[in-house]
Formats: structure tokens, C-alpha cells, sequence
């Protein structure tokens, strides 16, 4: 069967700036909160290689960007950093990084290949985290100047805007599970956290619109179908809770434009409900997307509690279910994630129905391995597996556009083997491998497939 993909589908990879550039504090950029976490505190990252040692993008965009050309990408998605562009966060602007930025994306375009750009990927500058980072509205407010300076230096170059990288992954990381900065544990700072980031998004998108901007604003949302164990209403509720939590939070203020009422009527159930402002409610109403980017990794696999929670302890997404090992499921054995290629169906049919059908593509999916240089044959990746990884989730995906389904692009994570917030080089997920020590760039078998698939527009 042949599987052939719409008119000007766009092919691609992702990457963001904090994993890609270097230069972590020079050419005028301030720390991030990555930059001053490892710093201090270098045993939590792998092997202690920290947010400096990148594929250092910052050098060698040129060359990155010929060999993005030679993998046939149209398009190509990376963040602008917030403390590249603006090293105290609300104040001047570093000319030096307008410079970088503004001759990066003049080398997209003379090469074809379209700029999709994010604001935020995880990547807050450390001067606005001492501020109480997204808890504090006050950053909101700068957040949303940010990013009306990037559309007014860069508007005429990038037609693609993306306010944030997967909001809810800074509020479990940071609030909830103690990975990521500040690395507290605490539900209802949690949802403070959440809730100002869906404010800051709709003040960012508020902006654009009434900067009258070209082009179209989104945002990328990790999305993870949530599974029942059974059919029982119990198994039912909890699944409904995780995904209310860990999709719905985001996916229908930038949707709808509103607040799901069930999460509301959960948080206050709970006590956890974050602080609302006067004008909240119109300000997300003004959030509504023209594109939504997804990140497909792995659903969730839930069921209800089997045990009672202590109600002494303090409230946790727990409290209202449980993961489950679903018998017969297939693993990445080196992520240890899921693999579930349907998932990406099922992902646009619940876009389709149940959100009118949004402009939508797939910003992220992806396959990391460790110690890759194993399957090195006559000097090159050998990474079938990736091949495959790819080709079974572009099968469901073709069959959700043949059935109507309004996805544009499919992006993979990642183009270049790049530095991962915890996991530094430990999980590779490159279609270009790099060689830390000498910054050689070798592509790998998966790499060339992916040219060819997006030469063709499908595969057979
Ligand atoms: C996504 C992030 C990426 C990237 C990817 C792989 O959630 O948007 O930045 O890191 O996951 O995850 P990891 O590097 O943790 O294996």
C-alpha cells in the first residue's frame, strides 16, 4: 500500500534553544534556571554534562541548517531563548541575539525551510524564577512583552509562532515530581503554576492578534491518551481524571477558551484552586489557537486506586488514580517508555470530534536510545529501529487524515542527538549523530530515510 501524504505536507524535525545552542552564558545571555540548577547542583544531571555541552547551534547553524536541507525538511522548529534575547528579562534587548536570530531564519528562508518557532521550551531565565517564576503574575506580564518583541523583530521572517513547548511538563517537573527547578512538591503551587501559564499564553496570543502579525499562533501540547484498565466506572473516573489533569488542563483553554468546569469543580472540591483574577476569564477566552502543535511520546495507562489515600497527606494527582502495567504492552527498552502508535490516531479522532477538527501536526515524536554507537556499521548508525518507530506511527497517522482529520505535518524529536534536561546524552534521538568531543555530524540510516519519505511525501 502506498502511503501518500496531503499537498504540501510539512516534514520536519524539532529542537529548542536550551538543548541546541550553547554559549549557556555567553554572547550576552543570562542562566537560565538549567544553567544555575547544574551549577549547583551537577550530580543530578547524567554523567554531569550540563546545558553548555551542546550540539552548540550557536556556531554552527549554518552547517546544521544545509544538513536540515539535505534531509529534505520544509520546515524546522527551534525556541528562541528568553535569556539570549532579553538577559534580564523585562528590560533592554541584547542586539547580539537579534543578530543570531535574525540571520538564522534569513538562512531558513534562503534555503526553504519554513521557521516554526516556540517562546518558551522549558527555559526559564533564572532572573525571572527569582521573581517565583510562573507562580508570580507579575511574569506573566513580562512573559507576554517577550513575546511581542519577538513578534515585532521577528514577525516578518516566521510565519509559525508557538507560545510554549508543553506547558504541563515545567508544572509536573517543577511542582509535582521533582524534576525540574524549583523542584518542589506541592499541588496547589502546582496549579498556580498551570493556570498562570495558560494566562501568559493567552496575553502572548492577546498580542499577536492585536499586533495584527502575519501568519498563526499556537502552542505545542504533550498529549497522552489516557487508558482505562477496564470498562468499570471506577477505572472510567480515573482515567477521566488524568486526562482532565494532564490534557484537558491545557488542550481546552487553547481550544474552547475556557477552563474545563469539571476541573474547577474538582480543584475546589480539593481545595486547590488558584487565585482568579477579574478579566481571567475574557483574557483566556482570547486564547484560542490557529494551530495546535502535539507531542505524541506514550499514553497513560490508568486505573482507579486500589488502596484508600491517606487523608492526612497532602493532595496529589494520585489521590485520584493509579498507573497500571498493561499486560502484552511494548516498551522502548532504553527509555522505558510505551510505544503505541494508535495512540496518535486516537489523539486527532479526539481532536476531530470533540474539538471541532483543529489545524494541528505532530511537533514531537521520537525514539531515544542509549549508548547508540552500537549499531555503528561502515561508519554510520545503523537505526532501523527508529525506521520503524517512524513508519508504524505514519501509518495510524495517515489513516486519521484519510478519515478527515486536520494534521498538516509530522515533526520528529529530533533532528541533531542533542542534551536533555536530565538525561544530558544518555538517550539519543538524533536523525544526525554528534560526536560531543569534535562536534563531527554523521546522519544516520534514519536520517536518509526520512529524506527520502519527505522527497516523496509518503512511503509505499
Ligand atoms: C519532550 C521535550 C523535548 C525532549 C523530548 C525527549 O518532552 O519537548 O525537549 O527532551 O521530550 O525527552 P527526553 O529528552 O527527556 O528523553
Amino acid at each position: 500500500m502506498k502511503y501518500a501524504f496531503p499537498e504540501n505536507f510539512w516534514w520536519g524535525s524539532a529542537s529548542s534553544a536550551q538543548q541546541t545552542e550553547g554559549e549557556s552564558l555567553k554572547g550576552g545571555k543570562s542562566a537560565t534556571t538549567w544553567d544555575a540548577w547544574y551549577a549547583s547542583q551537577p550530580w543530578r544531571f547524567h554523567q554531569q554534562v550540563g546545558p553548555q555541552d551542546t550540539s552548540t547551534f550557536y556556531q554552527h547553524w549554518r552547517e546544521d541548517i544545509a544538513l536540515l536541507k539535505a534531509l529534505n525538511h520544509n520546515s524546522f522548529r527551534t525556541s528562541i531563548s528568553w535569556s539570549r534575547l532579553i538577559p534580564d528579562g523585562i528590560g533592554e534587548v541584547n542586539r547580539e541575539a537579534v543578530a543570531f536570530y535574525s540571520t538564522m531564519l534569513s538562512e531558513l528562508a534562503e534555503q526553504g525551510i519554513e521557521p516554526f518557532i516556540t517562546l518558551f521550551h522549558f527555559d526559564m531565565p533564572m532572573v525571572m524564577q527569582e521573581k517565583g517564576g510562573w507562580e508570580n503574575r507579575e511574569v506573566v506580564e513580562a512573559f507576554s512583552r517577550y513575546a511581542q518583541i519577538c513578534f515585532d523583530l521577528f514577525g516578518h521572517q516566521v510565519k509559525h509562532w508557538f507560545t510554549f513547548n508543553e506547558p504541563i511538563v515545567p508544572v509536573e517537573g517543577g511542582y509535582l515530581y521533582d524534576f525540574h527547578y524549583p523542584n518542589v512538591v506541592d499541588f496547589k503551587r502546582a496549579a498556580t503554576v498551570a493556570y498562570n501559564t495558560v494566562l501568559a499564553h493567552a496575553s502572548a496570543v492577546r498580542a499577536f492578534r492585536a499586533g495584527h502579525h502575519s501568519g498563526e499562533i499556537g502552542i505545542v501540547l504533550n498529549l497522552t491518551p489516557s487508558y482505562p484498565r477496564s470498562q468499570h466506572p471506577a477505572d472510567l473516573k480515573a482515567a477521566h481524571h488524568a486526562d482532565l489533569l494532564f490534557n484537558r488542563s491545557f488542550l481546552d483553554p487553547v481550544l474552547r477558551g475556557e477552563y474545563p468546569a469539571d476541573l474547577v469543580a474538582l480543584l475546589k472540591e480539593y481545595d486547590q484552586l488558584p487565585a482568579c483574577h477579574l478579566g481571567d476569564k475574557e483574557l483566556i477566552a482570547a486564547g484560542k489557537v490557529d494551530l495546535l502543535g502535539i507531542n505524541y511520546y506514550q499514553p497513560r495507562r490508568v486505573k482507579c486506586r486500589d488502596s484508600a489515600v491517606n487523608p492526612e497527606s497532602p493532595f496529589m494527582p494520585e489521590w485520584l488514580f493509579d498507573y497500571y502495567e498493561m499486560p502484552g504492552r511494548k516498551m522502548n527498552p532504553w527509555r522505558g517508555w510505551e510505544i503505541y502508535e494508535p495512540g496518535i490516531y486516537d489523539i486527532l479522532v479526539n481532536l476531530r470530534d470533540n474539538y471541532g477538527n483543529p489545524r494541528c501536526f505532530i511537533s514531537e515524536n521520537g525514539m531515544g536510545v542509549e549508548n547508540e554507537q552500537r549499531f555503528i556499521e561502515n561508519g554510520q548508525i545503523n537505526d532501523q529501529y527508529r525506521i520503524t518507530f517512524i513508519t508504524d506511527h505514519l501509518k495510524w497517522l495517515h489513516k486519521g487524515i484519510s478519515e478527515g482529520c486536520n494534521c498538516l505535518g509530522y515533526h520528529m524529536w529530533t533532528f541533531i542527538d542533542n542534551w536533555s534536561w536530565c538525561n544530558a546524552y544518555k538517550n539519543r534521538y538524533g536523525f544526525v549523530q554528534l560526536d560531543l568531543e569534535t562536534q563531527k555530524r554523521t546522519v544516520k540510516k534514519s536520517g536518509e530515510w526520512f529524506a527520502a519519505t519527505a522527497k516523496n511525501n509518503g512511503f509505499d
